[in-house]
């Protein structure tokens, strides 16, 4: 192997890395007191994303407009492609979410579970993650993480 088969090898191999791929771009949206929130933002620039964070005085009128309710809510949301994300989502699911491209509104994780994605502690057990619709009266689950 001379010299130039082996450069065009390693930039082939580069090419093929995850990372090196366009970043996703997301938005943030979260009240400017939120520690566990700025964790999140982190963390998804740690993994890539391309972020934009945006403050607000309340996040009651987001999950609102979203049309969950507080026992679906968490202390965020993000905004990512055409869908919102809510709470301490792991990337891993933003991406399938990306991936499969259901006709939903988003996804959800509620809470702040203790081990996710910008939250202190370790996991004690899976996420169960809730698909966000027009009628959120009944959520159905999306998949447990
Ligand atoms: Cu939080």
């Amino acid at each position: 192997m001379n010299q130039y088969t082996l450069r065009r090898l390693l930039m082939a191999a580069a090419l093929a890395v995850p990372g090196t791929a366009l970043a996703t771009a997301a938005t943030v949206h979260k009240t400017p007191t939120c520690g566990c929130c700025d964790f999140y933002v982190e963390y998804l620039e740690a993994q890539g994303f391309d972020v934009d964070v945006v403050d607000h005085d309340s996040m009651v009128p987001l999950f609102r407009e979203a049309g969950i309710d507080r026992t679906m809510a968490s202390c965020h949301t993000t905004e990512v492609g055409p869908y919102t994300v809510i709470g301490h989502m792991p990337v891993e699911v933003i991406e399938q979410l990306l991936e499969e491209r259901p006709m939903i509104r988003g996804i959800t994780l509620p809470g702040m579970p203790t081990g996710s994605p910008g939250m202190p502690g370790e996991k004690q057990e899976p996420f169960t993650v809730y698909r966000i619709t027009a009628d959120a009266e009944d959520p159905e689950v999306y998949g447990r993480f």
